[in-house]
């Protein structure tokens, strides 16, 4: 038992004294030096482990309490997390926070210059990976038993610069000086296998059961991140796998004859595995070593969850019982025949048998309605890469088949259709198909999602199986995106509502909603927003050097740069707003800074030129001097956790713009829409339900819906007639064609005006009408300042469903089935 044995001495204590005797100590015995000659980074490093070792105490405590109630375990598996600054959130979690700036003070340094080194670890893309991460905090508040599993990548998501106004990427070296957050495990390591061959199993006449002997072995290595709840003891971990070669890698003989680059080949090749994110996000670069990659991730964490499993439990009868898998989008999909190989192959389980325990462990998270971020790979790649793996999705598949044709008598074009196999010049193995029939639920992240989802992308599977087919609609951690980025609203919500019970149990913030007629509350509410924009024009005015005005209506556009996101028809608005200006300079206008955030994956070109556009077009309007009276457009390079923080509780207005039906949820509208931005939006993703909510009238709709749009595309779709039919359209476009953005040279940015007079694949064109008009909607709105703070209040108090603890709580009832476990208190 446990209790019985030698628990380690509390090292920590919890008072102001206790903590800064253990940072003086801390930076004398870890970081080995003294306060005199402490650098800013030994002074950040000395704070992360004083904090850490507070949570290392519950951890160890968690630990103990899930070992005690051996209960049913989350382990979500993904392939991104953005998990955003740890220090400030841990000192919050803590509750150590309050402790920081009188010690700081005593010690003679500021706070805010440790911050600086406290570097974020962008091991993700954007909202998928920052999903991820908002979901581990909600379990953790939650008190659910719960793993996270992923890779360390040594280079995260490069890091955005502007070389005359284009993207440049530079590496993300995310672990130079350190990462006191994360804990090394060598002792839990993994031996992963890749290429071989397979041989026939002589005692399994159904040759169901073969012997895989891989041609490559790399080792996995484990570290783990600390992922406290708030307002409870739980900390979870996620625990990161990173490639080192195997032990026999380093090749003796070479290095023997004095061939000590080639010696090393091997090494290389193994670590090159974790070595970097790929900076896709919605788009698929079907590269062997992802898939590598992600092969990597699901064997390392299968063994892993099989290991943990072991200390409490025996047999297979069990096992999923007590895990139960999540897989975040496709990228981990392998570990459906990953857990079939083990159980088959290496534990001697029949198929039928081990087939029931994978169908029953595993469960799958659509995030995508685009055909080109269905992930499918060659056939002829994974028997290469993967042969043992190949034949098991044969052998899964061809019992499904059976399945379908059993349904379906007959309908050899069902079959077709629903194949694990997609036939052709090249096969491939859809992705998509192998979680569906490899899970016991299926979820979409947003009703519209999961309607399109079972009505069109996956609608033979719902036919079939309409069961397995749920709706969790995404959410955020209030704790992140409102207390930590936001601490003046947070601060006057609390108190209103007269304590900060709201921070879990967010539903709380319809109190609010009587006091939205409240002229005191309104002017404070406008105090904070005011506040919050001061910081983020002389934050902005730092970092690109264009002055902002405060009191301007702030109009933020923050997310990947993506065709169906419609950065170009946000742009069409600015070049619109700057033609009229220059029209008819007499008449007066509302004032606005847009401000645009967000990377374009490299190899996406149009949208670097996009990039390229906007940058362009804010030097135009900037260096105006009529124009940039009432207009100034900034692109922050970078944008990424951290800078969301800042510019999220800035926001007046959010643009949430995607063509209807391309946006599986979106989650950046929700964390805007509680900061009090009013959106304006199409009916798109989770835009749907965040209107349903705040009231249509807080709410500035404009677009086609998706049966609109499907039925113009069905129709053809001409932008041409769009274009020709609207005179100010017709000018935005010529004014970009003219070579107004580009010094008169009018080949720069012709490709962007081809795309959208050529093929305008999402329609910005056919909205552009509808959402200018809602723009001068917008600006009207502005001029009343308490009809907009009101609606502003609205938004803040209404928007408590889209907590990602409710998500949580969703995942926990529809498809879990898990229970909290509670941390005793030290
Ligand atoms: C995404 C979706 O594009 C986005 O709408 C959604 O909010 C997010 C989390 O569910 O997942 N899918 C991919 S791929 N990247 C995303 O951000």
């Amino acid at each position: 038992m446990t209790e019985a044995r030698p628990r380690p001495r509390r090292t920590v204590g919890d008072s102001l004294e206790e903590f800064e005797r253990d940072l003086i100590s801390n930076l004398y015995y870890q970081r080995g030096t003294t306060i005199e000659s402490a650098s800013g980074p030994d002074g950040y490093h000395t704070l992360a482990v004083t904090v850490r070792d507070r949570l290392v105490d519950r951890y160890a405590r968690t630990a103990a309490a899930h070992y005690a109630a051996n209960p049913r375990f989350v382990y979500y598996l993904s392939a991104e997390y953005l998990l955003g600054r740890q220090l400030r959130q841990n000192l919050l979690y803590t509750d150590t926070e309050r402790w920081v700036r009188p010690i700081a003070e005593d010690l003679g340094v500021s706070p805010e210059a440790l911050e600086v080194y406290d570097v974020e670890p962008g091991l993700g893309n954007g909202g998928l990976g920052r999903l991820a991460a908002c979901l581990m905090d909600s379990m953790a508040t939650l008190d659910i038993p719960a793993v996270g599993y992923g890779i360390r990548y040594e280079f995260g998501i490069f890091k955005q610069t502007f070389r005359d106004g284009k993207q440049v990427e530079r590496p993300d070296d995310w672990t130079f000086y350190g990462n006191p957050w994360e804990f090394p495990a060598p002792d839990d390591r993994q031996l992963v296998g890749f290429y071989g061959t397979t041989v026939a199993d002589p005692k399994d006449p159904e040759n169901l059961r073969r012997k895989w002997t891989p041609g490559e072995t790399v080792r996995g290595e484990p570290s783990h991140m600390l992922v406290p709840g708030y307002g409870t003891q739980t900390v979870n971990i996620i625990r990161l796998w990173q490639a080192r070669a195997s032990r026999e890698s380093f090749d003796l003989a070479r290095f023997g004859v004095g061939q000590y680059v080639e010696a090393v080949d091997d090494i290389v090749r193994a670590e090159n595995i974790s070595k970097v994110l790929y900076p896709d996000d919605s788009t698929e670069p079907g590269r062997e070593l992802r898939l590598k990659q992600q092969y990597f991730l699901v064997a390392c964490s299968l063994r892993d969850i099989i290991r943990r499993y072991r200390l409490r439990n025996s047999g297979w009868e069990g096992f999923a019982d007590k895990v139960v898998i999540q897989l975040n989008d496709t990228h981990p999909v392998m570990a459906v025949t990953e857990l079939m190989r083990l159980l088959v192959d290496e534990h001697g389980l029949g198929w039928d048998e081990a087939w029931g325990i994978t169908r029953r462990t595993f469960n799958y998270t659509c995030h995508t309605l685009l055909p080109e971020a269905l992930e499918t790979w060659p056939v002829q790649l994974l028997e290469r890469l993967l042969p043992r793996h190949m034949e098991i999705v044969y052998a899964i598949n061809h019992f499904f088949l059976e399945e379908v044709r059993q349904a379906y008598p007959g309908d050899e074009d069902v079959v077709r259709r629903m194949s694990i196999i997609q036939e052709g010049d090249e096969r491939r193995v859809r992705m998509a198909h192998l979680a569906v029939v490899g899970s016991t639920a299926v979820n979409g992240v947003a009703e519209l999602h999961t309607k399109l989802l079972a009505g069109t992308t996956l609608h033979d599977f719902a036919q079939l199986w309409p069961e397995r087919f749920h709706n969790v609609t995404n959410g955020v951690t209030p704790r992140r995106f409102l207390r930590m980025a936001n601490p003046a609203l947070s601060e006057l919500i609390t108190e209103m509502l007269g304590d900060e019970g709201w921070l879990t149990d967010l539903e709380r913030l319809h109190g609010l909603g009587p006091h939205a007629d409240d002229p005191a509350f309104r002017a404070a509410w406008r105090d904070v927003k005011r506040h919050n924009k001061a910081g983020l024009a002389a934050a902005v005015e730092r970092s690109t050097g264009v002055l902002i005005d405060p009191d301007a209506l702030c109009d933020v556009m923050i997310k990947r740069f993506h065709e169906y996101k419609r950065q170009q028809l946000k742009l069409l608005h600015v070049i619109t707003m700057m033609n009229r200006i220059r029209a008819d300079p007499q008449a007066t206008y509302v004032p606005r800074t847009v401000l645009f955030g967000g990377k374009a994956a490299p190899g996406y070109h149009a949208m670097k030129l996009l990039i390229e556009l906007v940058n362009a077009v804010a030097g135009v309007v900037n260096t105006d001097p009529v124009v940039s009276r009432y207009l100034r457009v900034v692109f922050p390079a970078d944008y990424n956790v951290t800078k969301a923080q800042f510019i999220i509780p800035a926001a007046d207005l959010s643009e949430q713009i995607s063509l209807a039906g391309k946006e599986a949820s979106g989650t950046g509208n929700m964390k805007l829409a509680l900061n009090g931005a009013l959106t304006i939006g199409t009916l798109d993703g989770a835009n749907i339900e965040i209107r349903d909510r705040v009231g249509a009238d807080n709410f500035f709709l404009f677009g086609m819906d998706t049966p609109a749009a499907t039925a113009l595309r069905r129709s053809g779709y001409s932008p041409r007639s769009f274009y020709e039919a609207d005179f100010e359209l017709r000018l935005a476009v010529d004014t970009i064609a003219s070579g107004t953005f580009a010094k008169g040279d009018r080949d720069v940015f012709a490709p962007v005006v081809d795309a959208m007079l050529g093929r305008d694949e999402y329609m910005a064109l056919a909205d552009y009408r509808s959402y200018v008009d809602c723009q001068d909607t917008v600006a009207e709105a502005w001029t009343d300042p308490d009809r907009w703070t009101r609606m502003s209040i609205l938004n803040t108090a209404r928007c408590g469903f889209f907590s990602s603890d409710r998500t949580v709580r969703e995942y926990c009832e529809q498809i879990w089935k898990v229970d909290p476990v509670r941390v005793g208190e030290a």
